[in-house]
């Protein structure tokens, strides 16, 4: 038996010298039993081959790129092919899912994958695969890197330690389908780290300091690994010194922290009340103390946003100094709490999400947090579309990245921070040449 295992991503990072490898397809195939052939595809790497031997094709779906890996599934359905999605989108969208697959996974793979294999070899299959618990995260499997297509570039590969986060933002997948926060015995995360070829690793966590207890033993322990390493943490990790020292120690180099808006009145409508905004700088150099960069990343299109935030916006991460930042318009995905409440305000531009589009499809592509798909409250959907526009711009100006980056040069690394800086920057080269489509946010607000 033989499966192939997709994941659409952006294209645009496949000439670069270095690559980010996304960890889901080496993963999912790690859980295949090995009886069972498997092939990954991620397309940032390689393009998908219609014809292709399989007799099982398994997509992983984020909701951005839904539209299409359901045009894509129905390729492969009529190729005669069995196709089952599995991932985020399908996982809050279960029953839209179906209409494209034969079956479902909801939720983590660990034990319903196996299971659904031996029912695909029995002619069996079911149409719907969810784990009753949370699975056990101990003696998890390693990824198969050996499965990926091309070797020859500087790879930063990605792992995975803790499973959930302890909050719930509203505008988070988390809110949609909830998970406890759970993590990986140490000595499994070390024993795997230590053998991964990769120097430079990204932690695919959503919060790995979810647990401060757990988080110390964790970077104790990775001090011996001479191992760099990039995640997303909470930003009350500045709070602690003693985390702050061990960070550093176990090649901590850069973190990146949804610090969402620099109004308080949003962070405490979306449910991050936690976090103090005026307390941003202080945290920031706290980190900057310790040797490690951080990237901030930002959305606008919240309540209190006025046509204002902007540029106040873009005073503020200069007044801060981060080191990079990352920007999107907030995105209300499917059956989060914001989804929820803009639904019940009548906020949601019908034509993204509904489904009433000319393929039949829904316009999930626009979720990718560079589009408006939402009436914002104290500005216009063109005011929002524009001035995300303007703030991309002016905020990776080359002279911009290069205050920052010169910055970092202070207590870290100027090339790393230019790096990243440059890499967060395809993503202007990607609204500009998609301008054409700018209109389509006028046009769904007409239709409202
Ligand atoms: C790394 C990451 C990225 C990376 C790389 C993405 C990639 N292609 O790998 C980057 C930085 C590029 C990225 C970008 C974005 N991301 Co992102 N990202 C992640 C993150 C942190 C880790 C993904 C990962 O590797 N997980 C580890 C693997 C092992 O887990 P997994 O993929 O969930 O797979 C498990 C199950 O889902 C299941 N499964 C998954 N696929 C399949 C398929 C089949 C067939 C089966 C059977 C099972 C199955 O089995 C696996 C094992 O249990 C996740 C959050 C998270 N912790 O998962 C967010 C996440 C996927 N991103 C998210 C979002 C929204 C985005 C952005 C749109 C930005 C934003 N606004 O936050 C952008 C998109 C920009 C763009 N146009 O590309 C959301 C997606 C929500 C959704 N409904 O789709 C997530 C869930 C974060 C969140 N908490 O909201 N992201
Ligand atoms: S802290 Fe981050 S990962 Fe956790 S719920 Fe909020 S946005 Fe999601």
């Amino acid at each position: 038996m033989k499966i192939e295992l997709i994941l659409i991503t952006d294209k645009k990072s496949r000439n670069r010298v270095f690559g980010l490898r996304p960890l889901t397809l080496p993963y999912l195939a790690a859980l295949t039993p090995p009886d069972v052939e498997v092939k990954i595809t991620s397309t940032n790497y390689e393009d998908i081959d219609l014809e292709t031997d399989a007799d099982l094709i398994g997509i992983s779906v984020a909701t951005f790129k839904a539209l299409e890996s359901y045009a894509l599934a129905r390729e492969f359905r009529k190729r005669g092919k069995t196709v089952v999605l599995g991932g985020p989108h399908p996982t809050i969208m279960p029953k839209e899912a179906l209409n494209y697959a034969d079956s479902v996974v909801r939720g983590e793979a660990e034990i319903v994958w196996p299971r659904l294999i031996e029912d695909f070899k029995k002619n069996q299959l079911k149409t719907l695969y969810e784990n009753e618990s949370p699975p056990p995260l101990m003696n998890l499997p390693h990824p198969r890197w050996d499965l990926w297509p091309e070797k020859n570039r500087f790879n930063i590969d990605m792992f995975q330690v803790t499973r959930g986060c302890p909050y719930l933002c509203d505008f988070c997948y988390h809110s949609a389908y909830p998970s406890s926060f759970r993590w990986r015995p140490v000595e499994d995360v070390v024993r795997e780290i230590g053998s991964m070829e990769s120097s430079t690793i990204y932690f695919a966590d959503d919060n790995l300091t979810g647990n401060n207890r757990y988080a110390k033993t964790l970077f104790s322990e990775l001090s011996g690994l001479k191992k760099k390493w990039i995640s997303n943490l909470s930003i009350e990790v500045a709070t602690n010194n003693e985390l702050l020292s061990l960070l550093y120690k176990s090649g901590c180099r850069l973190v990146t922290i949804g610090l969402e808006s620099i109004d308080q009145d949003n962070l405490n409508s979306i449910n991050k009340k936690r976090i103090p905004m005026n307390q941003y700088k202080e945290y920031v150099k706290k980190f900057h103390d310790h040797g490690i960069m951080v990237s901030g990343f930002f959305m606008f299109g919240f309540d209190h946003d006025d046509h204002s935030v902007f540029e106040r916006t873009l005073d503020f991460i200069e007044r801060i100094k981060l080191d990079s930042i990352r920007s999107y318009v907030l995105s209300p995905i499917p059956k989060t709490t914001i989804y929820e409440r803009l639904k019940k305000e009548n906020r949601l531009l019908p034509f993204v999400w509904d489904g009433n589009n000319q393929n039949g499809l829904p316009r999930y592509d626009v979720g990718d947090g560079n589009y408006v798909t939402f009436i914002p409250k104290k500005i216009t959907v063109e005011q929002l579309q524009e001035g995300f526009y303007w703030f991309q711009k002016e905020s990776f100006s080359l002279s911009s990245i290069l205050r920052r980056s010169s910055h970092s040069a202070l207590y870290s690394n100027f090339l790393i921070s230019l790096g990243v800086n440059i890499t967060f920057r395809q993503n202007l080269k990607k609204l500009k040449s998609r301008q054409g489509d700018r209109n389509f946010s006028m046009r769904t607000n007409t239709r409202n």
